[in-house]
């Protein structure tokens, strides 16, 4: 693998085929970003890997497993906040934009992290959270102290309405009975959070606000990271008036709902700082609207965010049907302005796709021991979907063993989001501790995930049949075929349960073309009628699998077809 070029990704690489109308011609003379062709891989900073023993991960311990992401075969990081903050939602709260929480590091550790990532040849994006900071933060602590602060006008404060309720009917997220303000005794009025009260939101119709965040992302600019996922970013414009959500969705936290035409605005902007520097940085929005037409909207005319997380995907049931209805939607929302999707099936704020899928089983009614073989075969034909999907994957930090959440009882929980089973340290070897020893009066900071004596990184990697060594399988055969990293996507008509998908290049030369062939039935499936006579390249359950393909898929099996 080799270094990061100082010349654009991509320029000798295939076509960019990013509209299913392009050109032939037009597409071999546009080089592709890199982020287009790249698959990113989730850090959470505080469960990946811990270089201190406090139970807490942090920047070293991800500097010291780059080899192990490299030897994975992803192209580039994204690192959640590890900026100073009091943790009341786990660095999400940052009360300083330019600098690491002594708890991950320092900023030499971050500077050495991405240097050594970028000689693997993997990218470096980060975390920016521009629609609040903590209460902590300096500014918001100013905004407190007086009406007249320089900093009030920073944050958004309303007087209290008549009869001294909240100014508007927006809920927080998390506790949804809670109103997103909290009232402010020692100055008399409300401040906007729509989340935690600990989250101050930033007032982005102050220039001085926009102006101190776009400093905030020179600062990490300058110090060469490749981009940002930018937290709740269509939050950063609201309606000045602060109306009242409508009754139909009162129960829905503003931060689902709000989608205010000055963010656009904004965005233009950040893109322009964004393209001032060299080198291709970019920006992953975080759009939490459950519509992937409102989300597309972000994306501008290619002047906004390059990519935008899209949530229904994440949401859908482990169905051909609802995954058809998703693709489907989401070339209507993208294709039509040039926008390329991103996808992503687990984070760090939802239960992992795994055990979404085994809920849902168990709901049906599936017998244990029936959904026990299902789940790892889901699991695994998940990571066929998620890396041959039309667009940039996202995979979060344990997908890649086949994690589950863990359990986490009562008295460990610490989110006030409910979201700590995901967030389980990620168990990196056979050892009683998984990897993560602590001093006696210490433990990690969330119980392991269970299953750890096979879900543990060491254990996968000796064993060439694990999901790990799948995941290293698909991503060697996208990065050496075109067609599964940049190539167009078309449905083909599938018996019932039966995800089928085209993918190639526009290039008639292309020699690799692709079909990928999902059963989502816990049955097995004849595809005859697909017609499909090429060999199989990779096949969810066997590492081995090779030559021409049956026509028959196993319950909950994937195949990739050449051809
Ligand atoms: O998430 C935004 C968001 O809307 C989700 O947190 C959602 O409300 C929640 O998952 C429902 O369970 C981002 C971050 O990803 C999240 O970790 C932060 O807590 C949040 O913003 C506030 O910064």
């Amino acid at each position: 693998m080799g270094s990061i070029p100082s010349t654009p990704a991509g320029s000798a690489a295939s076509a960019d085929l990013t509209t299913s109308t392009e050109s032939h011609a037009s597409a071999m003379s546009t080089p592709v970003p890199w982020w287009k062709r790249a698959v990113f891989y989730q850090i959470y900073p505080r469960s990946f890997a811990d270089s201190n023993g406090d139970g807490v991960g942090d920047l070293a311990g991800i500097r010291a497993h780059l080899e192990d992401l490299a030897w994975l075969g992803v192209d580039a990081l994204w690192l959640s906040p590890f900026f100073p903050s009091p943790m009341a939602d786990f660095g999400y709260d940052v009360a300083d934009y330019c600098n690491v929480d002594p708890l991950f590091g320092d900023l030499a550790t971050f500077d050495a992290l991405v240097a050594d990532a970028h000689d693997l040849g993997m990218r470096v994006i980060i975390d920016w959270v521009p629609n609040h900071t903590s209460d902590q933060h300096p500014w918001f602590v100013d905004a407190g102290s007086s009406r007249h602060a320089e900093h009030r006008n920073w944050y958004v404060w309303r007087e209290p309405s008549a009869d001294g309720s909240p100014p508007n009917n927006w809920v927080a997220a998390f506790d949804l009975t809670a109103p997103a303000w909290t009232f402010h005794e020692p100055s008399g009025q409300w401040y906007l959070h729509l989340f935690e009260s600990a989250q101050p939101d930033l007032n982005w119709d102050e220039p001085a606000v926009e102006a101190a965040m776009l400093d905030t992302l020179r600062f990490w600019l300058d110090r060469g990271v490749d981009g940002f996922r930018a937290d709740v970013v269509h939050g950063i414009g609201k309606d000045p008036a602060l109306p009242d959500d409508p009754p139909e969705l009162v129960g829905i936290p503003h931060c689902a709902i709000n989608d205010v035409a000055v963010t656009h605005e904004r965005l233009r902007t950040i893109r322009q700082l964004l393209e001032s520097y060299p080198g291709e940085r970019m920006m992953v929005g975080e759009v939490f609207l459950m519509s992937t037409q409102a989300i597309a909207t972000y994306y501008g005319t290619n002047d906004e965010v390059h990519l935008a997380f899209n949530f229904p995907p994440l949401f859908a049931p482990w169905r051909a049907d609802r995954w058809q209805a998703c693709i489907q939607e989401t070339a209507a929302a993208l294709d039509p302005r040039g926008a390329w999707p991103s996808w992503v099936l687990s984070n760090h704020d939802n239960p992992r796709h795994r055990t979404r899928y085994d809920r849902a089983a168990a709901r049906a009614g599936e017998d244990e021991a029936t959904a026990a073989v299902r789940s790892e075969a889901r699991a695994r034909a998940a990571a066929v979907l998620l890396l041959t999907l039309r667009g940039t994957p996202f995979i979060y930090q344990g997908d890649e063993l086949g994690l589950t959440d863990a359990d986490v009882p009562a008295d460990r929980q610490v989110d006030p989001g409910g979201r700590d089973g995901c967030r389980a340290p990620l168990p990196w070897n056979d050892g009683p501790d998984r990897g993560w020893p602590t001093a006696d009066h210490l433990r990690p900071w969330l119980p392991l995930p269970p299953d750890g004596d096979t879900r543990n990184r060491a254990a996968q990697r000796r064993d060439p049949h694990s999901i790990l060594h799948l995941y290293r399988r698909l991503l060697a055969l996208r990065r050496t075929t075109p067609a599964l990293q940049t190539g167009q996507a078309e449905l083909l008509d599938a018996p019932d349960g039966v995800l089928a998908m085209r993918r190639r290049t526009e290039d008639a030369t292309d020699a690799a073309p692709c079909t990928i062939v999902v059963n989502m039935t816990g049955q097995p499936v004849h595809v005859h009628e697909l017609g499909l006579v090429g060999h199989v390249l990779v096949a969810s359950d066997d590492p081995e699998a090779s030559g021409p393909f049956s026509g028959v898929l196993g319950p909950d099996q994937a195949v990739i077809v050449g051809g």
